[in-house]
């Protein structure tokens, strides 16, 4: 068993739960903050038998697009005496960030 924990963004993740769902995965969605952006993001638990790994990550590359976000330059933390300007950069989010764990056990009680 196996537990694939995916961050999405939040605008693929019902279409990746209603597809995960169909093909008889089952799926926890966790309501999260990146770090970096600060912004909501959308983390997936799903627990899968192992030979059934490779069809989730086909299924989550399907969905979930990579976007550009534009945000602004983070704040020096030093020499403040000095006029800062922020600026905008790029960054592209996604796909998905994945991590595939080994599950020692799997309980329903
Ligand atoms: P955020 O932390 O909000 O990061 C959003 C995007 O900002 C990242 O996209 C990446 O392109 C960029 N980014 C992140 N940290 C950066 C930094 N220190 N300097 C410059 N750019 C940076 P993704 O890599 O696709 O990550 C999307 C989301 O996945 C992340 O949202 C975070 O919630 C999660 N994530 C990514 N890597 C992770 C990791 N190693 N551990 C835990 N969560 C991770």
């Amino acid at each position: 068993m196996k537990m694939v924990i995916a961050i999405v963004q939040d605008d693929d993740a019902l279409d990746l739960i209603d597809t995960l769902t169909e093909k008889k995965f089952g799926v926890t969605k966790l309501a999260t903050t990146g770090g970096f952006l600060k912004s909501g993001n959308t983390t997936l638990m799903i627990g899968v038998e192992k030979e059934r790994v490779d069809e989730v990550i086909g299924l989550i590359k399907d969905v979930c697009q990579k976007r550009t976000e534009v945000v602004a330059s983070p704040s020096p933390l030093t020499g403040g005496a000095g006029v800062y300007m922020q600026y905008p950069i790029e960054v592209e989010v996604g796909g998905a960030t994945l991590f595939v764990i080994d599950v020692d056990q799997f309980l329903r009680v």
